[in-house]
């Protein structure tokens, strides 16, 4: 199936191109850091929604790695190569540092209790990439961490990623404890997988943002005023 362009209208993909989703994903889970790399900068080349075909062609390897997390059948080192792979491409696909800062200043950061930081980081490149400045707090972070960074790099907006349900009670704290340090301005975005699955009154966030690039364009449009 081909991607929506930017524009909203299906774009018709060169020939040959539609072979080179499945043969990223087949790399990635095959943990095969070169080779990705190669297909993907072929994928984000042939059409103007290539970035967005490389991302979703990580989550579709992730989503496959899903069953390898289960108790019954965890294999780290499988879900280990292929994060390290799916890293590679994305610092390839959004490299960090080369788009001038001219967006604003956000703060990301996966809660304390969760470990997963691939869907995080992916989000910071894309940002990064798309013109803001993102102070990345890590995985595994205290909620006063993250808000002590907000104040302290004047943040207009809190990313926070959440991978597993636990974390659902931090992030409903975020938005009282923004508000305790005088920050009531500061818009709160909820993203990755588990958090996805609630709305923003559950989690007590202005938006939930269904990728790196929904929450771009939220941002944008909360720094021009709009609602
Ligand atoms: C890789 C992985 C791991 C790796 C993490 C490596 C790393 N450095 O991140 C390791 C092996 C460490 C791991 C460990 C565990 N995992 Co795990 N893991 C996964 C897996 C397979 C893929 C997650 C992933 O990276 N997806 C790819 C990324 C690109 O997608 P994403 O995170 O959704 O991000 C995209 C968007 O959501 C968005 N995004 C993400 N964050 C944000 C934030 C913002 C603000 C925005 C705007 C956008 C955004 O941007 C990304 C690009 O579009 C998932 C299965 C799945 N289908 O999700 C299970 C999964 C998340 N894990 C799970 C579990 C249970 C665990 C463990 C508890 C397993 C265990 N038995 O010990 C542990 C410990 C977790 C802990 N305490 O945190 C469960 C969670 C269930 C739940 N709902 O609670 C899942 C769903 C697996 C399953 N089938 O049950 N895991």
């Amino acid at each position: 199936m081909n991607s929506p362009s930017p524009t909203g209208n299906p774009e018709p993909e060169p020939a040959g191109i539609e072979a080179d989703h499945p043969r990223l994903v087949a790399l990635l889970m095959d943990g095969d850091s070169g080779a990705a790399m190669v297909a993907a900068r072929r994928l984000r080349t042939a059409t103007e929604a290539g970035p967005i075909r490389v991302v979703e062609a990580l989550e579709a390897a992730m989503e496959l790695m899903s069953n390898k997390c289960t108790s019954e059948q965890f294999n780290l080192l499988e879900i280990m190569l292929t994060g390290r792979a799916a890293m590679a491409v994305a610092r390839d696909t959004f490299p960090e540092g080369t788009a001038p800062s001219t967006k604003g200043t956000v703060v990301i950061a996966t809660p304390e209790g969760d470990v997963h930081d691939l869907g995080k980081n992916i989000t910071r490149m894309v940002l990064s990439a798309k013109g803001f400045r993102v102070v990345d707090c890590g995985k595994d972070c205290p909620v006063a961490v993250m808000v002590k960074a907000v104040a302290r790099e004047e943040a207009f907006a809190l990313l926070v990623s959440g991978l597993i349900s636990p974390v659902v009670p931090l992030v409903r704290q975020l938005r009282p404890r923004l508000r305790e340090s005088g920050l009531a301005a500061v818009r709160l975005v909820a993203g990755g997988a588990a958090l996805k699955q609630c709305t923003a009154e559950a989690l007590n966030v202005d938006h939930v943002a269904s990728d790196a690039f929904d929450c771009a364009r939220y941002l944008e449009a909360a720094k021009e005023g709009r609602p």
